[in-house]
C-alpha cells in the first residue's frame, strides 16, 4: 500500500505563543524578554498529525504570518502528503509575495509539518526516513552571553558551559570598542575555562570598513568564527572581509531560500554557513542546501530550531556545529537534552 497516497490532510491548527526567556536577549538585533513562536499541526485522515514550529522574531507580526500559513495550508486540504508536490505548488503561490519573508516562513512551517507527518506515517524518525543514521551531534551553547556588562560575563559563561557540559559557547560582540570585546572574550575564558571553544556573533553591527578594522583587531586571538560582521545581504563586501582576516567568517541565518545561498557562494561571502531552518524554507530546501554545500565543500552549522535541524544534520555531509538554544522547550512535549556537549536525538 502507498501510505502517502492514502493519507490526506484534513484540517490544520495554528497557535501563536510568546515564550518568556530565562536570559533576556540584548543584541544588535534588538532586546527581547520573550521569544514568539507559531505552532502548526496538520491533521490527516489517519492517526498521523504533522507538527512544526517557526520563530518569526516579531511578536506583533504573528497574526499576519499565521494568516499567511492558513491561507497557504488551506490550499492543500484533501490533498495527499507529497512533500515535493506541496513545495512546488507552495512556491508557486508565494511567488506572488516574492519568495522571501513571511511567504517563505509560511511555506517553511507547512513543509516542516508535512515532512514530520510523512516520517511519522512511515513510523521513522525524520533522519532515518531521509536515509541517515542517528549519531550524537556536537553542539554549542548559544542561549546567553548577549551584550551584557563585562563584570557579569564570567559567571554566566561558567553556568552556560556547565549546563550541558558544553565544549563550545557563542558570545555576542561589537561593543563600543574592540578593547571591550577583548575583555569580554577573556572573561568568557576565565568563567568557562581556557579550553572552551568560543564562537562570536556581530549581528550585522558594522559598516564594511569598520568591520575590517574590528575583525583585524580580534583576529588570531582564538575566536572560532566571526558571524555576520555587516548587513547580511552585502554579499560582495562580505568577501572583502573574508580576504582581510584569518578567522573564518560565517553567515547564513538570513539566507531567505536557496538563491541567497547561491549569492553567497558566487561572491565568496563566507568561509562557512549556518542556515536557519525557517528562513531557508524548511526541510525541502535544507536538503538542497546540504547537497550544494557538499558540492562546494562548505561546512554547515545550524541556526536555532535544534529539534528538526539535528535530524537534517544527519543527512548533511559537511555538518559541523549545532546551535543549541532551549527557548522553545515550554512548547515541546519532550524537550531535547544536551549531555557532554552532544545532542542525542531522542527516540
Ligand atoms: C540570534 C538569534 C536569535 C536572536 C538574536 C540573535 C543570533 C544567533 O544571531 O546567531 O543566534
Ligand atoms: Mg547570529
Amino acid at each position: 500500500n502507498n501510505l502517502m497516497i492514502d493519507i490526506k490532510i484534513s484540517s490544520i491548527n495554528i497557535r501563536g505563543v510568546n515564550v518568556p526567556l530565562n536570559i533576556p536577549i540584548e543584541s544588535h538585533l534588538g532586546t527581547f524578554d520573550n521569544w514568539p513562536y507559531i505552532c502548526l499541526d496538520i491533521h490527516t485522515n489517519s492517526e498521523v498529525i504533522g507538527r512544526s514550529y517557526i520563530g518569526p522574531y516579531l511578536v506583533e507580526q504573528l497574526p499576519s504570518i499565521a494568516h499567511c500559513i492558513k491561507s497557504l495550508s488551506d490550499r492543500f486540504i484533501n490533498k495527499t502528503l507529497s512533500q515535493y508536490a506541496i513545495y512546488v505548488e507552495g512556491m508557486r503561490y508565494i511567488s506572488l509575495l516574492g519568495y522571501k519573508g513571511i511567504g517563505l516562513y509560511a511555506l517553511a512551517a507547512l513543509d516542516i509539518a508535512i515532512w514530520d507527518a510523512v516520517s511519522k506515517a512511515y513510523n521513522m524518525p525524520l533522519a532515518n526516513y531521509l536515509g541517515g543514521e542517528i549519531r550524537p551531534l556536537k553542539t554549542y551553547n548559544s542561549k546567553g552571553l548577549w551584550l551584557i556588562k563585562n563584570e557579569n560575563i564570567a559567571k554566566e559563561a561558567e553556568a552556560l558551559r556547565k549546563e550541558g557540559n558544553f565544549s563550545a559557547i557563542k558570545m555576542r560582540i561589537g561593543r563600543e570598542s574592540f578593547k571591550q570585546d577583548l575583555v569580554a572574550f577573556k572573561e568568557v575564558k576565565r568563567g568557562a575555562g581556557e579550553d572552551v571553544l568560543i564562537l562570536s556573533d556581530y549581528n550585522q553591527c558594522f559598516t564594511t570598513k569598520e568591520a575590517i578594522r574590528r575583525c583585524k583587531e580580534l583576529d588570531n586571538i582564538g575566536f572560532f568564527w566571526f558571524e555576520e560582521p555587516i548587513k547580511f545581504n552585502e554579499y560582495e563586501d562580505l568577501s572583502k572581509i573574508c580576504k582581510s582576516i584569518n578567522t573564518p567568517i560565517t553567515i547564513g541565518e538570513n539566507f531567505h531560500g536557496i538563491p541567497d545561498l547561491m549569492e553567497a557562494i558566487k561572491n565568496k561571502s563566507c568561509d562557512m554557513i549556518m542556515p536557519d531552518l525557517m528562513r531557508i524554507g524548511g526541510v525541502t530546501n535544507w536538503l538542497k542546501l546540504a547537497a550544494i554545500s557538499e558540492a562546494y565543500n562548505i561546512e554547515v552549522s545550524t541556526h536555532l530550531f535544534p529539534e528538526v535541524s539535528s535530524h537534517l544534520m544527519m543527512v548533511t555531509p559537511t555538518a559541523e556545529w549545532l546551535e543549541w538554544v532551549d527557548w522553545q522547550n515550554p512548547i515541546l512535549q519532550e524537550p531535547y537534552q544536551v549531555k557532554n556537549g552532544y545532542l542525542n536525538i531522542p527516540n
